[in-house]
């Protein structure tokens, strides 16, 4: 079952990449796409001096591509630039409550957010306001709760500089509640690899991908997600260098590509195959497939010491490690029986791609939410953390572990202090500086806030970006208790489903897109990013900004502060407005090893590097060693199997940034025209006894008194493991429990979701 591709499922036969990715973006945005201020735009997207896509967060190389922007990067610029306008004319026509059954397109394809709104009770509407009269209401409200009855959200967008002031602002209020995205995706990296590395982000740079001989990708889709990405892997798959994939969707951007920058492959067609091998891992069953290549590495090892060579690399494992012993003892404790069960795939399978493994001189491991939206996430990631160390693969040029990271600066919002774990944060050295009592108590992560807003607990929600009701679990129980909070402000650039979704006071202040000119003072602004690679960017948007009206997102944080907080003459707000290299100097004071002369080297090509402790081989951990860790599950998924039950993948489509639909074509995928659609193997279909393109509901299996249910979704023969389905992220949240999440993180466990098919 693991590695054959079913003949009689819907499949797209071009690889990615290619003229497919072209027409992918002409077809949504056809007439944008071809103004000459738009491409010119475009053609500064991610290279030195212009600006930061808003997409993803993969690497800007310094060498760059002449156009270094892929299909959904030009997507997300071109969805920031369009024409339409959401203007108060829009929003007297219709009310709050209509809007209720649009969809999550049709809401952001109204366009760009034009004034800042506050939503009216007795007539359902939003009325403009003035961003005086919204800043001190909002100060007035938060003057009024207990500081750990407000929570600020961030969507990882925000710059560096942005995401720094909010955080400050909400300290010098009085609370870590500083819940962010990363919460729903890498949250499990940051808590497994600062445990076990002792760092909590990758430790692979650029270059590494230059000299690596093997690549081990789990769980991640780079053709959709990080398609720029492709490149520095189709070059090395060109050198020699072996790709081999675990993912239960087979994925085309990990078959096969078409570089669309070379028009040579463009012109002939020609195809680089990407993974030497594609594993169709049973959703959560990579702890075992991993167990299983060290199992084999094991006994190559064993076979090798009688001839006194080795396999291991057991100088590393005694100078920097501990737990080998114990991790060690559980490897061969564990049969390939239980391997093959959990995993789904054979011993053949996994003996064959673990020679990949024993073979390469250098591996580079790479994953994304395959891994880590599971219930024993934490565990999957430490696993693979042991399948690198057993070889020394972390800390050498050519290899590391490297998570890809969702939004474009989500993983530098964290580097400035946007962490409800106060021990990530240098609170002393805030105290100093800005001359208060910071507060010390762990604050509410993304589902602890949810916790919090269902138990009546928390009063208020500051939104910077994003579309937090909709992106979260437990969609129907949220959206009712969301109602009950007292104050609801949503910072924005397009109208979306949270901004339904409203307190008893509640405003929609919208703001400046990264590709828009942002003047103040001191004139037009910079704003950095930090990249997957930890690489850090300056960013310059020169586009004319959609509307007078708008401010930029740092402005509107320093207008809600200045309203809330007592005046502190360490903390100068307007002069930060004025000039943020000014707020660049406080982030360099904040973290001087990281930021040293960072006004001065934002604009390095290709970034200037922050650093990372781990590829240095210096062990921030508990023990001050890389720690093997030794799992105590085979299977991520938290339940156990049952007649009738089935594991779900939410799945991204190609043709949407997270909640933010462009269109309805997963084009890498074959599926067109819809997203209500229930994917199954062709086996499963005939043994429900279903046919394909009736339509179906689904129920969530979990026994805790709550019904959880969708309908209308169109079973579509697709290529998946046995037991396994998939459908679209955010439809189905409404499937997945608040309680359904990685049981050290509380990353929302989105990737294998208990469910039943109901006919
Ligand atoms: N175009 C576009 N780009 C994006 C985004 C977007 O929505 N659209 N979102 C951004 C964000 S915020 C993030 S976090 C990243 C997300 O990027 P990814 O980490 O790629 O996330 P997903 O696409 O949700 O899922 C990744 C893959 O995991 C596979 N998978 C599911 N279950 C399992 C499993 O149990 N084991 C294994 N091994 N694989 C499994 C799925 O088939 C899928 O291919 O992308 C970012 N970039
Ligand atoms: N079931 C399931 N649930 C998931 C996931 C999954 O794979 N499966 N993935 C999870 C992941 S990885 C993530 S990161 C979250 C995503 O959660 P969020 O980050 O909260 O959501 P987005 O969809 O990225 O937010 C889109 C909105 O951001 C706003 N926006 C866009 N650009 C800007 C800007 O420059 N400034 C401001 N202020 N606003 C802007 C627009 O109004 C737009 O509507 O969802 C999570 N939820
Ligand atoms: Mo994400």
């Amino acid at each position: 079952m693991s590695d054959r591709q079913r003949s009689d499922t819907v499949h797209y036969d071009g690889p990615a990449g290619g003229w497919g990715s072209l027409r992918g973006i002409t077809r949504i945005f056809g007439k944008e796409w071809n103004s000459p201020a738009v491409l010119e735009t475009l053609a500064r997207q991610n290279k030195p001096g212009g600006f930061m896509c808003t997409s993803c967060a993969w690497t800007k190389p310094a060498n760059h591509n002449p156009l270094e922007f892929c299909e959904n990067g030009a997507k997300a610029t071109l969805w920031e630039l369009t024409t339409r306008r959401c203007t108060p004319e829009f929003f007297g026509k219709h009310t709050v409550t209509e809007m209720l059954d649009w969809t999550d397109y049709d809401l952001e394809q109204q366009g760009r957010l034009t004034h800042p709104l506050r939503y009216d009770h007795a007539t359902d509407r939003y009325v403009p306001c003035s961003w005086d009269e919204a800043f001190a209401a909002i100060g007035r409200e938060l003057k009024a709760l207990h500081p750990d009855e407000a929570v600020f959200y961030s969507s990882g967008r925000a710059s560096l500089e942005t995401a720094y002031l909010y955080a400050l602002f909400a300290r010098l209020y009085g609370t870590n509640n500083l819940p962010d995205s990363s919460n729903m995706c890498h949250e499990t990296t940051s808590v497994a690899l600062k445990k076990v590395i002792g760092a909590p982000v990758g430790t692979c740079v650029f270059d590494d991908f230059s000299h690596c001989d093997a690549i081990f990708f789990f769980g991640q889709n780079t053709g959709s997600n990080s398609p720029r990405f492709l490149h520095p892997l189709q070059e090395a798959v060109k050198r020699g260098c072996k790709i081999v994939t675990f993912n239960p969707v087979r994925e085309k951007g990990l078959i096969a590509m078409v570089n669309p920058q070379s028009p040579t492959e463009m012109l002939t067609g020609q195809e680089t195959q990407i993974s030497c091998a594609y594993l169709q891992v049973k959703p959560g069953g990579d702890i075992a497939a991993l167990m299983g290549l060290c199992k084999h590495v094991l006994e190559k090892d064993d076979e090798a010491k009688l001839e006194d060579r080795s396999v291991l690399d057991r100088t590393f494992i005694a100078e920097h490690t501990t737990g080998f012993a114990a991790f060690e003892q559980k490897v061969r404790d564990t049969s390939w029986d239980e391997i093959e069960q959990n995993s789904g795939l054979t011993r053949r399978a996994l003996k064959d791609a673990g020679q990949v493994y024993v073979e390469a001189e250098r591996t580079i491991g790479i994953y994304g939410m395959g891994l880590t939206q599971q219930v024993h996430g934490f565990e999957n990631v430490a696993m693979f953390v042991n399948l690198l160390l057993m070889k020394g693969n972390i800390g050498r040029e050519g290899t590391g572990i490297s998570p890809v990271r969702g939004h474009s600066n989500v993983q530098g919002q964290r580097t400035v202090g946007i962490a409800e774990k106060p021990e990530l944060v240098p609170l002393d050295k805030l105290a100093q500086m800005y001359g208060f009592e910071p507060p010390r108590n762990k604050g509410l992560n993304t589902v602890d806030a949810c916790e919090g807003i269902l138990a009546g607990k928390v009063k208020a929600f500051i939104g910077l970006g994003g579309n937090f009701v909709r992106a979260i679990p437990e969609k129907e129980a949220m959206e009712e208790a969301w109602r009950r909070m007292r104050l609801t402000v949503q910072i924005a650039t397009k109208l979306n489903r949270s901004h339904l979704i409203n307190g008893e006071v509640a405003y929609l202040l919208p703001c400046l897109g990264r590709s828009e000119e942002d003047l103040q003072a001191s004139g037009p602004q910079t704003v950095t990013m930090e990249d997957s690679l930890s690489c850090v960017h300056g960013s310059i948007g020169k586009r004319s900004p959609a509307s007078e009206h708008l401010l930029s997102e740092l402005a509107i944080v320093a207008g809600m502060a200045k309203a809330t907080l007592p005046p502190n003459p360490n903390v100068t707000w307007d002069e930060w407005v004025g000039d943020y290299g000014k707020v660049r100097d406080r982030i360099e004071e904040t973290y001087p090893d990281q930021f040293a002369q960072f006004n001065e080297r934002m604009f390095t090509p290709g970034g200037f590097y922050r650093g990372n402790s781990a590829r240095d081989r210096v062990w921030k951990t508990e023990s001050g060693k890389a720690e093997f860790t030794a799992p105590k599950h085979l299977s991520a998924t938290g339940f156990a199997d049952a007649p009738g039950r089935y594991r779900l993948i939410t799945l991204r489509s190609n043709d949407q940034f997270n909640t933010t639909v462009y269109g309805y074509s997963d084009r890498l995928r074959g599926i067109e025209g819809t997203r209500n659609v229930l994917l199954i193997n062709p086996d499963e279909i005939k043994r429900m006894g279903l046919e394909s393109g009736q339509m179906v509901g689904l129920e969530t299996d979990a026994e805790d008194g709550r019904t959880r249910r969708i309908y209308g979704l169109a079973v579509t023969p697709f290529d998946l493991p046995d037991g396994a389905v998939a459908g679209y992220y955010p439809e189905l949240n409404v499937l997945v429990p608040l309680s359904h999440h990685d049981v050290q993180s509380k990353t929302p466990a989105s990737k294998a979701v208990p469910v039943r098919i109901l006919v």
